[in-house]
């Protein structure tokens, strides 16, 4: 096992790093710690290193946290920009949002591929079939075999169930169900949905008798993701494969689009929950991502805060050679944010507001908006905000 270097980072031995989980913000993470100097490891607990997830939004916020890791040129190139976000209630269609705003749309697959390839350059060591079951916060990481690694920081990045979270009791946890769930599918793009009109996305939403909703987003000219929103006590509408009956009766005008996720592989269904976990480390662990703030999807923010926060991370860690004093200082600079995306997106998804259409408040816009301190200038000025969402001024 590697060496037990000072935490001072000063000596030249580069400070070691073992991170639980290759997902978005385990890997956004691994390649800002790697670009940084650190020495990396990351643990994938499946056999291949993918994602089985559907389609993604990233905001202003993850753009500037992927610029800062070099991997922003490859989602403009191989993503789109939405032209706007328009909601319909009911067959009636609201004047459409965020025209101009700097957000592009990806498939999962594609972003997970970008992310391990960037890591990969960056010098990252991938294991897979390597399962992290718990932590140690003077630097262990332990795994499911019985191996017990040293570091000088562990990064739970395994997700909403996270296990070595759950294996440190300091990290209090408060968990939060809600009323509605997802199915996210991702469908080959049919002739009837190309054209201009469709290169956005789209949110329909419908309120009665219960609420089923079909947000549409546009991942490039050869594929839709198609988030498939019905509360969770509607057995039929909250399946994978998706029954196409009970969504076509409801949105007769998607029936072609609906019959190709109801044929769709590797969709999955998700409910909406929230974990608040306080504080975010406990010695040499920290927690980044889902493990950390698992939060309802309405903001469609829950991988763009893990990616800003794991991006953030590796930044305050070169400004600080203490790891507690740099541990506390990140924090303190992303708590507020992320309790408040967490709050907001559990608001919204309660309150389901985005149903009666120009959702999009300064308020709304405060997380896509968030500045980082890793960005530079330059990376601000490659997202300029357009006048109508500008963040809200105090
Ligand atoms: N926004 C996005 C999204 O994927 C979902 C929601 C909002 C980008 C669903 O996963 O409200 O559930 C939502």
């Amino acid at each position: 096992m590697s060496s037990t270097a000072s935490a001072t980072g000063s000596t030249s031995t580069p400070r070691h790093a073992e991170v639980a989980g290759a997902g978005f913000a385990g890997l956004t993470a691994a390649i800002a710690l790697a670009r940084s100097g650190w020495s990396v490891r990351v643990h994938e607990q499946n056999d291949t290193l993918r994602d089985f997830g559907a389609g993604i939004l990233l905001w202003r916020n993850a753009m500037l946290a992927l610029e800062v890791i070099g991997v922003a040129p490859r989602i403009k190139a191989e993503g789109v920009v939405p032209d706007a976000y328009a909601t319909s209630l009911n067959g009636e269609m609201f004047t459409p949002e965020l025209a101009g705003y700097p957000y592009w749309a990806i498939t999962r697959p594609r972003l997970h591929a970008i992310l391990v390839d960037a890591a990969r350059d960056a010098g990252v060591d991938l294991v897979t079939g390597s399962k992290a079951v718990a932590a140690e916060p003077s630097g262990v990481l332990v795994l499911e075999d019985g191996s017990r690694l040293q570091a000088d920081l562990v990064l739970a990045c395994d997700g909403a169930g996270s296990a070595v979270r759950n294996s440190r009791p300091e990290l209090v946890q408060e968990r939060k169900k809600y009323q509605d769930g997802v199915c996210r599918v991702l469908v080959r793009r049919p002739e009837e949905f190309q054209g201009e009109e469709w290169d956005r996305v789209i949110d329909y939403w419908t309120l009665e008798p219960d609420a089923m909703r079909i947000l549409f987003i546009t991942t490039g000219p050869d594929t839709i993701y198609m988030g498939m929103m019905a509360t969770t006590d509607n057995e039929r509408a909250s399946q994978i494969p998706i029954d196409p009956e009970v969504w076509s009766a409801r949105f007769p005008h998607l029936a072609p689009v609906i019959e190709l996720a109801a044929e769709a592989t590797g969709g999955r269904h998700d409910p909406y929950q929230t974990n608040r976990v306080e504080p975010w480390s406990a010695g040499r662990v920290v927690l980044v991502g889902d493990s950390a703030h698992a939060m309802c999807p309405a903001l469609g923010q829950g991988a763009s805060v893990g990616m800003v926060n794991a991006v953030e991370l590796a930044h305050v860690l070169s400004e600080h050679d203490d790891l507690g004093t740099a541990l506390a200082v990140w924090e303190d600079r992303q708590r507020a944010m992320t309790d408040a995306a967490q709050a907001r997106s559990a608001y919204m998804a309660e309150t389901r507001t985005l149903a009666r259409g120009n959702g999009f408040t300064p308020e709304v816009m405060e997380t896509a908006n968030f500045e980082l301190a890793a960005a530079t200038p330059e990376h601000l000025a490659l997202y300029p905000v357009p006048l109508a969402t500008e963040p809200a001024s105090s």
